[in-house]
């Protein structure tokens, strides 16, 4: 192992012409040079003021927040945490960070004072690149305490226009099998993880998802999910866009009744949801007058897609519809435009690369049968071969193979077919939660005992989180037992994102044991998970 994968691989992925020179930092200086006058980017400003990009701007205005960072010490190597909302600064700053051979965190607007001390320390940032305001949330004062905090980061709000002025620079040199940018996991563990993402592998599969889904100068892709998740950032993306000439409309707000008129007066061809996005816009489609006749492909992924909302896309919205299953740690699987129409409603697609391997184990590590469910683990030209700060043997086996937590069927074709997970997370909506993230904090409370936190069935989010309080026994009990809002509460002002704050509180005197001694967590969480789903039922009937 001399780079982020072994020698051997390497040497293979590059044989194949998989791994190429290219690199982020001469990205887009090079699509400026392709497609000059073409328009690169549509969408409204940190003011909320209407902007847009041809490749030739956006390349200037990256090549100036470039300056911008250089002259505010930020150097080649160095991390920065990114948090910003879907505005065309979060593409030239971005670009810009990329330009000066900078390493780009991403983070989430959705990410408060934890999760941002946590991802800066990680990372060993330099700086937090953000915007005064975020949904009316005050980025600013968030960043300055994560500074405080931590000490030796700087803050830029590109409010303050750190960005509009200065000299141009260079593209940086960097080696295109050198860390391009860390990228969040969804996490099971107590605090995420960051991935590292090279250059060479991400826009291997920036190319390849550009060509499955046929993008060209033609594509009108708008960006309504956060563009910092790997889904609309890569899959294919603002940077599969971005490679293949087309324009990013970059939109601050998935409802219909928003994304409808800018998909209209943008003449859109292509978008990305999660699920409950989907279902959101087919629900609202026949109240809407909004012209969508230029919408030729949605991208469904995230979470699973049910087969039956799946149907109603093509009939419903007038446009193809493609399921993308990926993970941020590589692995990205897409049904294909020439599939057959069940298997595009049924499965969450096939791999992008030959060389992706994927095996489907039992629960002691033998292969099953096509058709039948079995553990995912992945390795190939895209995929990590460790998290930052190395290997975890919970993760990798000794082949470098990445166990993703999910539990697949795999059909001849190839096609993948989630069935579940087996890995202590719930998937809200795309939105992952690490269960023992948010037990931490919940221990944390004087009255909690003990707390876990499983997914409950929601029909619109597909899962929701409920949390079990194992709180003291008797009437009188001291502390004081906390109410559900009061611990909702809690969890909030500890800092962490608002959709991990749990949505439901049970308070529980004793927890499930099997009389053999205590059970493991994992066997707690799906009692657990058992004993909730019991209750959501009888509260239907
Ligand atoms: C995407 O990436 P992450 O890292 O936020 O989450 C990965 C996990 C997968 O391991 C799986 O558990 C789940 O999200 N997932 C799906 C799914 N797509 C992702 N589960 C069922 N059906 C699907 N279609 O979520 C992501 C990254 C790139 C492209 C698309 C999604």
């Amino acid at each position: 192992m001399t780079g982020y994968f072994p020698t051997e691989f390497a040497e293979r992925y590059r044989a194949l012409g998989y791994w190429t020179g290219e690199t982020f930092a001469a990205f887009l200086p090079e699509a400026a040079r392709r497609f000059g006058d073409a328009e690169a980017l549509v969408g409204e400003d940190h003011r909320g003021a209407p902007s847009r990009m041809t490749y030739r701007e956006l390349d200037r205005a990256a090549a100036v927040a470039a300056a911008g960072l250089r002259d505010n010490g930020i150097g080649a190597g160095e991390r920065v945490v990114l948090q910003l909302p879907n505005t065309v600064e979060y593409v030239t700053v971005l670009f810009g960070l990329f330009r000066i051979g900078a390493v780009p965190v991403f983070a989430l607007p959705a990410h408060r004072r934890s999760e941002l001390v946590h991802f800066a320390r990680m990372s060993g940032a330099k700086a937090l690149v953000t915007a005064a305001e975020i949904a009316r949330f005050d980025h600013r004062a968030l960043a300055q305490g994560v500074a405080a905090e931590i000490g030796g980061v700087a803050v830029f709000v590109v409010d303050d226009e750190p960005f509009v002025d200065g000299d141009d620079t260079e593209p940086a040199v960097v080696a295109p099998e050198s860390l391009a940018f860390l990228q969040l996991s969804g996490g099971t563990t107590g605090v995420p993880k960051l991935i590292p993402r090279t250059h060479a592998d991400y826009l291997y599969s920036v190319r390849e998802s550009a060509r499955i889904c046929g993008l060209g100068p033609g594509t009108r892709f708008l960006v309504v999910l956060p563009a910092a998740h790997n889904f609309p950032m890569s899959s294919p993306g603002i940077l599969g866009v971005l490679w293949a000439g087309g324009t990013v409309v970059l939109g601050t707000d998935p409802a219909p009744h928003k994304a409808f008129p800018l998909i209209e007066a943008e003449r859109v061809t292509m978008t990305s949801l999660v699920p409950p996005l989907a279902m959101l816009w087919l629900q609202a489609r026949p109240g809407s007058s909004a012209d969508l006749s230029s919408l030729a492909l949605l991208q469904v992924g995230g979470a699973k897609f049910p087969a039956e909302a799946a149907r109603r896309v093509e009939p419903e919205l007038g446009c193809r519809l493609q399921q993308v299953f990926g993970m941020a740690e590589g692995l990205v699987n897409y049904t294909r435009d020439d599939d057959p129409e069940d298997l595009v409603l049924g499965t969450q697609g096939r791999p992008i690369s030959p060389d992706d391997e994927v095996r489907v184990l039992d629960d002691d590590g033998a292969p099953v049968p096509d058709g039948e469910p079995g553990h995912l683990w992945t390795r190939g030209p895209y995929t990590i071969r460790g998290y930052l700060g190395g290997v975890d043997a919970a993760s990798f086996d000794a082949e470098g193979y990445y166990r993703t937590g999910d539990i697949v069927r795999r059909l001849p074709s190839g096609h993948l077919v989630v069935e579940g997970r087996a890995k202590d997370q719930i998937n809200r909506g795309g939105e992952k939660i690490a269960a023992e993230e948010v037990e931490n904090h919940l221990v944390a409370h004087p009255a909690v005992i003990d707390a876990a936190v499983v997914a409950v069935a929601d029909e619109f989010l597909g899962e929701r989180t409920c949390a079990v309080i194992l709180v003291a026994p008797g009437e009188v009990a001291e502390p004081p037992r906390p109410t559900a809002p009061e611990l909702k509460k809690f969890v909030r002002e500890r800092g962490v994102a608002e959709y991990k704050v749990p949505d439901r509180v049970e308070l529980v005197e004793r927890f499930p044991t099997t009389g053999v001694g205590k059970i493991s967590r994992r066997e707690l969480r799906r009692a657990l998970a058992e004993l909730v789903a019991g209750r959501n039922n009888e509260e239907k009937r």
